[in-house]
């Protein structure tokens, strides 16, 4: 019996002065496994109990549980110990260098177009119109009928418009948009109609699918006086307030008079050069007042109420504001171009 606990304390003084010896965990755990393990020094030394007198059985038992348990306490701090260590050494190794330049986070932003959209828009809800919208698919009578435009008109030919049926088409501007709320409510109207619109046409200048932003304000007694005053406070926050500005007689079959309305060349500043094809001016807008015709086609009475409408194409204020040549560009989804706004 004394035999055994000798070997119980020699197995348990060495396995602590193995244990302050290792310096990794699986030195730790590779010791446990030699004393506790199936095969260990200790398992087998419980194997030899057997040969002891029941009286010694439990005398000994006692002792292994012991030598077991403070064994066992040993291997946990010892791992525990090791595990400090390794981490404070990680920490003092691995220092965050905090004067490192980040990583840049690539941001998305928004179209150029739907900049320009912005723009305008934030420039005429401040003038107290609201935003209307309709579909881009069309009846003939919205595109063209209540518009006053006659059915021999050349741009109701199949080369000017995408036609889906007989009478449902892609609308060619927003102006269905308009005649849509003038049928809805009653004047005053005072409304923008931003959006997409289309027309059966491609090459250097002209884009099968392009953006106009119309405008429309009917009430008692507008005059043509309004319409000016309205585009040149609208072109002015656009432009910049020195920008000039001058109104041309012109046609369009929805308004009477007419006008197309120029900015002094925001290039060249009215020197001429080629972007205003060396005349000094740039076309911006088409507007006019009302053509009654188009009134009565929405159940207005033209004896009653009077308006003005405009029109603009949003590709081409957005090259000017961004100094863009060339139009196939927006559609190209680039990004070395669309990073760049
Ligand atoms: C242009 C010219 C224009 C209108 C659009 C309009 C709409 C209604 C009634 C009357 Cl509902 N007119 N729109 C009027 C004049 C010109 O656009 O050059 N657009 C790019």
């Amino acid at each position: 019996m004394s035999e055994l606990i000798e070997k119980l304390k020699t197995i348990e003084s060495d396995t602590e002065k193995r244990l302050l010896q290792a310096s990794t965990l699986a030195e730790v755990q590779d010791c446990k496994v030699r004393i506790l393990g199936k095969k260990g020094e200790l398992t087998k030394l419980l194997a030899g109990m057997k040969d002891l007198s029941p009286a010694e059985r439990p005398v000994v038992g006692k002792v292994v549980n012991e030598v077991k348990q403070r064994l066992n306490r040993s291997f946990e701090r010892r791992s525990g110990e090791i595990e400090h260590q390794e981490r404070e050494q990680r920490l003092r190794e691995e220092r965050l260098d905090i004067t490192l330049p980040g990583r840049p986070r690539h941001r998305g932003a928004l179209h150029p177009i739907t900049r320009t959209f912005q723009k305008i828009e934030t420039i005429f809800t401040g003038l107290g119109f609201q935003v209307a919208e309709g579909p881009e698919i069309e009846e003939d009578f919205y595109n063209f009928e209540a518009l006053n435009i006659p059915k021999d008109h050349p741009a109701r030919d199949m080369q000017d418009t995408f036609y889906i049926a007989e009478e449902v088409l892609l609308r060619t501007h927003t102006s269905p948009v308009q005649v849509r709320t003038m049928k809805k409510q009653s004047p005053p109207v005072r409304i923008i109609a931003p959006g997409k619109v289309y027309r059966c046409d491609a090459d250097v200048s002209h884009t099968p699918m392009f953006h106009q932003v119309e405008g429309l304000l009917v009430d008692r007694g507008i005059r043509f006086g309004d319409l000016k005053g309205i585009l040149e406070i609208f072109l002015h926050r656009m432009f910049g307030e020195d920008v000039g500005i001058r109104f041309r007689p012109s046609f369009f079959p929805f308004t009477e008079p007419s006008a197309e309305v120029d900015i002094a060349c925001v290039i060249c500043n009215g020197k001429g050069c080629r972007v205003c094809k060396h005349s000094g001016w740039l076309e911006i807008l088409g507007a006019g007042m009302v053509d009654p015709e188009v009134f009565r086609s929405v159940g207005y009475d033209p004896e009653e109420v009077s308006g003005f409408a405009f029109g603009m194409g949003v590709e081409r204020i957005a090259m000017l504001c961004y100094r863009i040549d060339d139009i196939r560009l927006f559609f190209e989804n680039d990004l070395h171009f669309l990073s760049q706004f």
